[in-house]
């Protein structure tokens, strides 16, 4: 056998033999690449006499045709496998369920929605929203708005107060967003219209009180503002957020520091099974509290009461929240269990407003 011959069948063997592209391409470079063995082969012709050219040259140009060819055959049979192998790993089942898009698969907790809600709803009666810190100092958390020394809200059993300064002042945790207000009346000039809604603050923990908790307050204040005002925002803002078409309230006489006269306000329900249906109905329910602010209140945040007046309210959210969506344990808001956020959460992309509507 020929030494052609001999490599001819050696070369067509391991092309045989390689099983997959990788391995073939090592062949091909063994053989036909710079220094592989059919180029130096190839390479002999030139030193070689015109007549040993004549015979040896196209038995060593066959084998280079022949071992090319058979690398391209070899090359095609394997891409077509390693295709066909791919095409049975990767089969698609197309009646498995959509996955739903990431941005659709978390939800937005009932807390987060209620605040999207109030504020869809006091922003389309041109009120606007003001944020403040959650750690406070006692002059705007109480002081400013007229809580006497001594009042039973500045005691340590209720208010958390972090150690006092070498000064003697003490920061606290804010227990109401009012020194939000505070702070508006000190930095803006009339006519305000504003809602802060945040994190409050008390020392207290049983089955309807955590320890932190929402609040929401308005605070409105103008040259004329009067109770009629103050009555017809209310009312607007019931009827949007409980989403029914009308509502009877009751304002009933009640005190706090910060407002002269104060009212606690019940709006009409009708308690069914456990159940509570707003806008209809003989009972009554307790949802929030509002009043004239206080004159001292004016002063120390630095207008006269002589030339502006105003009405400010406070609620609760965790409370509205829980009545609208007829969550009945207040700690499951603070669980961060996904089940029930899966149950009472909401989707990311349906926010709230006035025109496509607040909660469906
Ligand atoms: C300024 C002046 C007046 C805010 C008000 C209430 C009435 C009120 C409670 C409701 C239930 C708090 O969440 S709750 O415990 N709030 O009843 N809040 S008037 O009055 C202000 C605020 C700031 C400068």
């Amino acid at each position: 056998m020929s030494d052609v011959t001999k490599l001819e069948s050696e070369l067509l063997a391991a092309i045989g033999a390689a099983r997959d592209e990788t391995a073939l391409e090592a062949v091909r470079v063994s053989a036909l690449g710079k220094s592989g063995s059919v180029s130096a082969l190839l390479k002999t012709l030139g030193a070689m006499t015109p007549d040993e050219r004549k015979e040896k040259g196209p038995a060593i140009n066959g084998l280079k045709d022949r071992v090319g060819a058979a690398i391209a055959t070899a090359k095609e049979s394997l891409a077509a496998a390693a295709l066909d192998a791919r095409l049975a790993s990767e089969t698609v089942d197309v009646t498995l369920p959509l996955r739903e898009p990431q941005a659709e698969t978390g939800r937005v907790h009932p807390i987060s929605q209620v605040i999207d809600e109030l504020t869809a709803i006091f922003a389309d009666m041109g009120f606007s929203v003001a944020e403040g810190p959650d750690i406070e100092t006692d002059d705007y958390n109480f002081t400013k708005l007229n809580f006497p020394e001594g009042h039973p809200a500045r005691d340590m059993h209720d208010t958390f107060y972090f150690p006092p300064k070498p000064d003697g002042s003490r920061l606290l945790l804010r227990t109401h967003t009012s020194p939000v207000q505070v702070r508006t009346m000190l930095t803006k000039q009339p006519p305000i219209r504003v809602i802060c809604p945040g994190r409050t603050y008390r020392s207290d923990s049983d089955q309807t009180h955590t320890p932190m908790f929402h609040q929401v307050e308005g605070l409105v204040i103008d040259k004329g503002s009067h109770l009629g005002h103050l009555k017809w925002i209310l009312e607007e803002f019931c009827k949007a957020f409980f989403e029914v078409d009308s509502v009877k309230m009751r304002f009933r006489p009640s005190f706090f520091p910060f407002t002269e006269p104060s009212m606690e306000v019940d709006i009409q329900c009708r308690r069914d099974k456990g159940e509570i249906r707003f806008g209809e109905g003989n009972d009554w329910l307790e949802i929030l509290g509002c009043g004239m602010v206080h004159p001292n209140v004016l002063k120390n945040c630095g207008l006269d009461p002589d030339v502006y007046q105003g009405f400010a309210w406070g609620m609760g959210i965790d409370r509205i929240a829980m009545l609208k969506y007829g969550i009945n344990d207040l700690r499951a808001f603070f669980e961060a269990d996904v089940r029930w956020l899966n149950h009472y959460g909401f989707r990311p992309l349906d926010f709230p407003t006035l025109a496509g509507g607040l909660s469906s």
